[in-house]
This record gives structure tokens, sequence and C-alpha cells, in this order.
């Protein structure tokens, strides 16, 4: 079992040094899931705390490209947005994305940051 850890940690030492190795340009600093190319025309933050987003709702527009940024207040979160197929944290914490249908759907924390996850949910509305 040691040996499996071992062999793992290797690799995945070898696969940072082979993408800090790549060309720098082709890696954008942009979040899962974003749109690389499209200037946004609206922005929204969202941040997160022990063990909360900062607002119960989010509301954003078909169709327009927004840019959405996540900030983290207190503790390590992250957020999740399947409907946008986004996902965010420090790390990696903007992207531009642009909702291709309305609803309300499910903001949730993606990092899995202690006794409060579960109740790390908000929602996100899509308005026409
Ligand atoms: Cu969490």
């Amino acid at each position: 079992m040691k040996k499996v850890l071992a062999l793992i940690a290797t690799s995945m030492l070898f696969l940072v040094l082979a993408a800090c190795g790549g060309d720098k340009e082709a890696a954008p600093a942009n979040g899962t899931g974003g749109d690389t190319d499209v200037v946004p025309e609206a922005e929204l933050v969202i941040s997160g705390s022990n063990f909360q987003f900062d607002k119960p709702e989010y509301t954003l527009k078909k169709g327009v490209p927004v840019k959405i940024t996540y900030k983290n207040e207190e503790g390590n979160h992250g957020v999740m947005i399947p409907a946008l197929n986004l996902q965010l944290d420090s790390n990696n914490d903007t992207a531009v994305v642009t909702p291709d249908k309305t609803g309300e759907f499910e903001i949730s924390c993606s990092i899995m940051c202690g006794s409060g996850h579960s109740n790390m949910i908000s929602k996100l509305i899509i308005e026409e």
C-alpha cells in the first residue's frame, strides 16, 4: 500500500513539473468551465465563509456573458455551479460564463470544508 502511495505521489509531482514547464500562454488564468475569449458584460462576486455564501440567491441574465469571481472571506471554500458547468476556488477564482437557459439552480461549496459543508447552498436564478 505504501508503495502505491509513493508511486501516486511521484506521478503527481511529474504532472506538476510538466505543467510548469509547458507554454505558459497556453494556460490562461481562468476557472474551470469558463469561456476564455468572451468579453464579459456583467460581473458577479460570490464570497464564502464558515458556512455560507454571502447571499442566499444570486441573479444572472440569460445570454449575457458574466465574469464570476469567487472570494474566500473565511475558512477554505469554493463554489460549484453545475448548471453553468463552473467550479471556482481561491486558486482558480474567476471565469466568464454565458448562461444559456433560464431557471433556478443550485450553488454549493466545492471543497470539503467541515461540519457545515452541506449547509453551504445558495440559489442561482437565471432570468430571461
Ligand atoms: Cu465546503
